[in-house]
């Protein structure tokens, strides 16, 4: 009899709890997503922001100051640009290659003595780029991803 009991009521407390324990379990895995969810977000921050770049070019003479730009993958660039030919125009636009024929980043063109802030991000894929001025196309460089 006493076994009965202890079996019929532990049976009971079992179906009891079993309406519970979904509730329970979807609690528990909606807070454990919710805390992965927020470490996700903010991990990315970090390494985005650790990849920043600023370079600093200049055009003079119908020549830039520097032959080759170098950056970090996927890092957000600033180009800080200061055209010094007093009544010409010059920018800074990267090209996949040197046929110009896509884009990465087009720089505004300002009339000399100018400067202009340019921000965009690198490709994702390192390699060997190409940056030149859409006045001058005889200016230019690698753009150089790493
Ligand atoms: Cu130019």
């Amino acid at each position: 009899m006493m076994r009965r009991v202890a079996r019929g009521s532990g049976t009971g407390q079992g179906n009891l709890y079993a309406p519970g324990l979904p509730g329970g379990v979807h609690g528990t895995n909606n807070r454990s997503h919710g805390a992965r969810y927020g470490g996700a977000d903010v991990t990315p921050e970090v390494a985005r922001a650790a990849e920043r770049v600023t370079v600093a070019i200049a055009a003079e003479n119908f020549a830039f100051s520097m032959k080759t730009i170098t950056v970090p993958a996927g890092a957000g660039v600033t180009v800080n640009f200061d055209n010094r030919d007093d009544g010409t125009p010059h920018n800074v636009a990267v090209y996949t290659d040197s046929s110009a024929a896509t884009a990465i980043f087009v720089g505004e063109i300002v009339t000399g003595p100018d400067q202009a802030t340019y921000t965009f991000t690198a490709p994702e894929t390192p390699g060997t780029y190409f940056f030149r001025c859409d006045v001058h196309p005889s200016m230019n460089g690698d753009f150089i991803v790493e």
